[in-house]
């Protein structure tokens, strides 16, 4: 082979041609499926995270409607789950919010029901609008109303039906971009439409929930055994935070959804906190390898991201791609609920945050 480099006493090789011999070996080892790491070593362990995913918000003005139309469209039992997707601008086409969460609004109108089903993705709800419609997770029917932070831990059967007589909207979150990028995705449907609900709503946030557990309450499990943790109960404890100045200067007055058996996340996936920030709240800037889903349930305010403000409202989502510095922000007294993977990157040991 012509221009071949020797290699001579641990030298570096020498000759003109040392690239296009490179490039030739390249192309040799190609087509058995090898390929030399030097050339993508840098990109492959970047020094700091690189994220694909954009900062971004949907104003709830703005996709209000959309949602509406959406019910005009298409029934619940049609589209199994009416949802209008919020695809990340910077991955369109993926159903991805951030490069491992999915985000959407669901609307369910009066009369529906959106039939049970189970799958290995977790998911949570945050109630937007409405009142009474409920969702029934493993035999508990839970009633929602806005600002209540509900689980569907993986696996468990959940169908959803509005008993009430307005529309009931509804933000998704659910891990599929990370079970999709293990490949372990399994889904089966009911034999019924609906489950049977033989628990009332709350059951499992009066039985772990109120500072005692159930003899034999099995303490490893992952996820929580609280279904439903409803705004009514958790919002005074902001005030009594606030009241107690118990304000953090990035995050405000916050508090995280545990799992009551161990103090864990309430979901093994995804991690969610509840956040007051103070009429005049100016938050320092804060960084951190999760990047979240940021939705307004009370106020108005901006946050900054990388220099550049995002100002919200009641029902507003907005995404902080991983470690972007961001600081909040509060023209009113405002409450941000978060969400993001901050359990799996902590479960595998690279969570990070800057201080
Ligand atoms: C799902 O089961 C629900 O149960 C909502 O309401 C959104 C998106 C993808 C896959 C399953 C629900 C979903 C979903």
């Amino acid at each position: 082979m012509a221009g071949v480099a020797k290699r001579r006493n641990g030298q570096p090789p020498r000759g003109h041609n040392i690239q296009s011999a490179r490039d030739d070996f390249y192309t040799r080892i190609s087509a058995h499926d090898m390929a030399p790491l030097w050339e993508v070593l840098k990109k492959l362990v970047p020094k700091e995270p690189v994220t694909q995913c954009a900062p971004a918000i949907w104003r709830y003005k703005d996709v209000r409607s959309f949602v509406d139309e959406s019910g005009e469209l298409i029934t619940a039992k049609e589209a199994e789950r009416r949802v209008l997707v919020f695809e990340n601008p910077a991955m369109r086409g993926q159903s991805r919010i951030t490069n491992t969460l999915y985000a959407g609004l669901q609307l369910i109108l009066p009369g529906e029901v959106a039939v049970a089903h189970r799958h290995t993705a977790s998911a949570i709800r945050l109630v937007l609008e409405g009142e009474g419609a409920y969702t029934s997770v493993e035999g508990e029917r839970t009633l929602m109303s806005p600002g209540d932070f509900v689980i569907t831990p993986h696996w468990t059967w959940h169908d959803h039906g509005n008993a009430s007589k307005k529309p009931m909207i509804w933000l998704d979150v659910l891990d599929l971009p990370t079970v999709n990028f293990f490949e372990a995705a399994f889904m089966e449907h009911h034999d019924r439409p609906t489950q049977k609900a033989n628990r009332d709503s709350g059951d499992s946030l009066d039985r772990y929930g109120s500072g005692v557990l159930p003899d034999g309450a099995p303490m490893q499990m992952k996820r929580s055994p609280i279904i439903s943790y409803p705004y009514a109960r958790i919002r005074p404890i902001l005030d009594r935070m606030k009241k107690a100045g118990d304000v953090e200067r990035r995050h405000g007055a916050r508090v995280r959804y545990a799992n009551p058996l161990n103090g864990g996340w309430a979901t093994p996936t995804m991690g969610a906190h509840l956040a007051l920030l103070p009429k005049g709240f100016k938050g320092e800037n804060y960084r951190s390898t999760d990047g979240a889903v940021f939705v307004c349930l009370e106020g108005q305010g901006a946050t900054k991201i990388e220099g550049q403000s995002y100002d919200w409202s009641y029902g507003d989502v907005f995404i902080v791609p991983p470690w972007k510095p961001h600081a909040h922000q509060a023209s009113k007294e405002s409450v941000l609920f978060s969400i993001s993977d901050r359990p799996m990157q902590e479960s595998l040991g690279i969570w990070r945050e800057a201080i």
